[in-house]
Formats: structure tokens, C-alpha cells, sequence
């Protein structure tokens, strides 16, 4: 049988990383320098960034620049100034995928590191998990529409991991899907992802090696591409940007992989130490270049782990947390608004499982799908995010108070079986008051 082995693009050996490392880091660019770099370290929300709109001067398509001018209406509602026109060819990107960065041209460059961290879910609840940087989401990346986007990511520990840049229209080789388009980055490994930001939405980036177990253990972040053109901007006029990255977790699956994980990989790790894998075992791994090859070690003897999961040690999944940017209620962050504001929400479905996310005493605006507009905004006031989808929606500050807006799924409110929790926060006018509106605050952990 044959090894599946390709090589990856752009390895780079831990002492080529050393030279990196002497470039400019992430941290130190964010001392005074733009204002993308300075939101890479803003893991949850985003605010005041209506005005600091991306720099780059890029429109959003040129296509649809055209159908907005085409129908520029002041005096209409605010859906006959909406930009959309069908275009069959719309879905094409606007920059070449596969060029590369020209002399001068600016590079927002990162570094992650992946490490195993404590992060706490909830207060009484502190459980290890993958993490890129030490938080859970990841960073927020967020850069204009043509931006180049360097990262150099590194891995400290046995297990393999990547990234995928979810949405993005790049090149082939920067996917990060392991056994498909790179190696796996193994421990001590740099891998350089680069790639031009495009297209602009909402986005997100996430490991894209044993996905069942390395993204509920943390190893995903928000990645939003902004256009100076946006229409959401033109229609809404928002002046809050919020982003809620949903994930669910269970705490159990994720103690017991982990441990068995890194006792296999620290094996494997033993056995790559002479400078590459060329001794390592399909049996060990179970990669294979084709199904025949796969059914040639079957007839040979080998059994595939997916034969025996439900006599042996694996275990299913059933999450028992379920986190807005990596927290339960009462742990997750509130959303401000006052009254006659429009605040906008960037909803992302990390995980592997769907949330309904129901806003009370408020219709909203649903405006983009997997950061692209829709033909025309959806009043609605429950939105279904499902696994690797956006929902961009706009909430219009209507109804002063302070509003539950929380996953209508039963269980996806709760933490570890009990009520209330999850995946719950609040909509808070912070001029209640002047509605005649007082409320004490109230932390509730069953009820
Ligand atoms: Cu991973």
C-alpha cells in the first residue's frame, strides 16, 4: 500500500522560523499603528467602527456599485436603495486568487501560536483547551477587502493542527486542509499562510485537522473583511459592530481526546524526530492515497477505528456548554444599544451544531448570508445559524428595556443540564432611564 505523502507548499522548518521571529511581531504593531492591527487583538466585541471604515479604497464589486447607484432613491424606503441585482458572474473574485503580493504593497502580518491553555467557560468551569494565542475564539482578524494577510502559525504541541480560512477565495495551496492541500503543521512546525482578503463579509478561520474534537476545543476566530462600499452602511447607519462567535463543547469528550491524543501523538512525535515521517505507519494513522489502497490493508488486516468505535474507547459527542465567544450566560457579554441606534451583529456558527438565535421585543434586520448581502434585507426576529454559516443582522434600538436575545434551542440555554445558561445574553439600552425604565442587575445560575 502506498503512504499518502505530498509536499506541502510552504513548510518552514522551526530554524527558518527564527528568522521570522525577527520581524516585526504582532504585538509590537499594535502599539499606535492601524487600526487593523489593533482589532486583531479584540477577540469579542468590536465597537465604534462605523467610521473606521477599511482604508484601502476598494469597492465592493463593481458590479454592484453599479446596480446601487442605478438605484439610488433618497426618498424611498430603505429597501429600494438595496444594491443587489442578480449577476450570474457576481460570485467570481475580484482579485486573482493566485497572484502574489507586489513590491510595496502592504501586508498585515500575524503570528498564532497554538499552545493548550486553561480558559474558563463559566465561572466554576476552567477546562484546557486548544487555543490559538491562549484565547478562546482566536484573535479577530479584521482588514479591508484586498488586503495581503500573512500568518505565520505555530504549533507547540503533538497533535497536528492548520487553518482553514473559511470563505476566502485563495489560492489552492493556503486552504490549510491537511492530506489535501498541505501537511499537517506538526509540533515545533511554522506553516505561512498567505492570502488576499477577499471576499469582504463575514467570515471566520478555523483548524481544519480532526475538526470534532480541535474546534470545539477552541481552535476557531472570527476573520471579518471590510469594503469602504459596504450597503449596510448606506442603509443602516450603524455605529456599533458586534461579533458573536457559537460554539458548543463537551467538556467530557474533550478532557478524555485530549489526553488519548496526546499520548498517541507524543509516539508519533517520538517517531518523527529523525526528520520527517518516512517511518510512519498507515496503521498508525490510518492515510491512505486512495480507497483501493484502503481496501488492499483491509484484506491485509487492518481495521479501520470507525469498525470498532462503538465496542471500544471512543466516545460520542454530546455538549454540555454552549459559549458566545467562548463564554456561557452569565459570563457572556452584554449587547449596548440606545434608543433610534442601529447596532449591528455578526452571528458565526463555529460549531457542529444549529442555534436559533431569538432576539425578544424587537423585529431585526437579517442583511448578509455568509458575507454576502441578500437580494433584499429579512425581517425577522429569530435567525438560524447553522455550522459554518454567517448571519449579519442589524437591530434598530426601538424598544427601550432589557431584552433576552439567547438560542431558542432548549438545551443550547443551559449549562451542563441546568437552566438558565449557554448560549444567552442581553440586548441593553443604556438609556432606559430616560424611558422611565429601571432594572437592577440580576445574575441567575438556576432558576
Ligand atoms: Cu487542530
Amino acid at each position: 500500500m502506498k503512504l499518502f505523502r505530498k509536499k506541502s507548499i510552504l513548510p518552514i522548518t522551526t530554524s527558518e522560523h527564527t528568522a521570522l521571529e525577527e520581524a516585526p511581531q504582532t504585538e509590537q504593531n499594535l502599539e499606535g499603528q492601524t487600526e487593523e492591527a489593533q482589532t486583531f487583538s479584540r477577540r469579542r466585541f468590536v465597537t465604534g467602527l462605523a467610521g473606521a471604515a477599511a482604508g484601502a479604497g476598494l469597492a465592493f464589486s463593481p458590479r454592484l456599485v453599479e446596480a446601487q447607484a442605478s438605484s439610488e432613491n433618497p426618498g424611498g424606503s430603505p429597501t429600494q436603495k438595496w444594491p443587489i441585482l442578480f449577476d450570474p458572474a457576481s460570485a467570481k473574485p475580484l482579485y486573482d486568487p493566485r497572484a502574489l503580493p507586489q513590491p510595496g504593497e502592504k501586508i498585515h502580518e500575524y503570528d498564532v501560536e497554538l499552545t493548550v491553555s486553561p480558559h474558563e467557560i463559566v465561572p466554576g468551569i476552567v477546562t484546557h483547551m486548544y487555543t490559538y494565542n491562549k484565547t478562546v475564539p482566536g484573535p479577530e482578524i479584521r482588514v479591508p477587502e484586498g488586503a495581503w494577510v500573512k500568518v505565520n502559525f505555530h504549533n507547540t504541541i503533538s497533535e497536528y493542527h492548520t487553518i482553514h480560512w473559511h470563505g476566502m477565495m485563495l489560492a489552492n495551496e493556503m486552504d490549510g486542509v491537511p492530506m489535501g492541500t498541505q501537511w499537517p503543521v506538526a509540533k515545533n512546525q511554522t506553516y505561512q499562510y498567505l492570502f488576499r482578503a477577499q471576499p469582504a463579509g463575514t467570515h471566520y478561520y478555523h483548524c481544519h485537522n480532526m475538526t470534532p474534537l480541535h474546534i470545539q476545543a477552541g481552535m476557531y476566530g472570527a476573520l471579518i473583511i471590510e469594503s469602504d462600499n459596504d450597503p449596510i452602511k448606506k442603509i443602516f447607519p450603524y455605529t456599533r459592530d458586534y461579533t458573536l462567535v457559537l460554539c458548543e463543547h463537551d467538556t467530557n469528550y474533550m478532557e478524555q481526546m485530549m489526553s488519548s491524543m496526546s499520548a498517541s501523538m507524543d509516539i508519533m512525535d517520538w517517531m518523527g524526530r529523525k526528520g520527517d515521517m518516512s517511518e510512519m505507519s498507515p496503521l498508525m494513522m490510518g492515510w491512505f492515497q486512495t480507497e483501493a489502497d484502503l481496501r488492499k490493508a483491509i484484506a491485509g488486516g487492518y481495521v479501520p477505528p470507525y469498525v470498532t468505535a462503538n465496542t471500544g474507547p471512543a466516545m460520542k459527542m454530546d455538549p454540555n456548554f454552549y459559549t458566545i465567544n467562548g463564554k456561557s450566560y452569565p459570563s457572556t457579554e452584554p449587547l449596548y444599544i440606545r434608543e433610534n441606534e442601529f447596532i449591528r451583529v455578526r452571528l458565526i456558527g463555529a460549531g457542529a451544531d444549529s442555534h436559533y438565535l431569538h432576539l425578544h421585543g424587537h423585529d431585526f434586520w437579517h442583511v448578509f448570508q455568509d458575507g454576502s448581502p441578500l437580494a433584499n434585507p429579512i425581517r425577522r426576529n429569530t435567525i438560524l445559524v447553522y455550522p459554518g454559516s454567517t448571519s449579519d443582522i442589524i437591530i434598530h434600538g426601538t424598544n427601550p428595556g432589557m431584552w433576552h436575545f439567547h438560542d431558542h434551542s432548549d438545551k443550547g440555554t443551559t449549562n451542563n443540564g441546568i437552566f438558565p445558561g449557554g448560549m444567552m445574553t442581553m440586548l441593553m439600552y443604556e438609556d432606559a432611564d430616560k424611558a422611565g425604565i429601571k432594572f437592577d442587575p440580576i445574575i441567575a445560575v438556576s432558576s
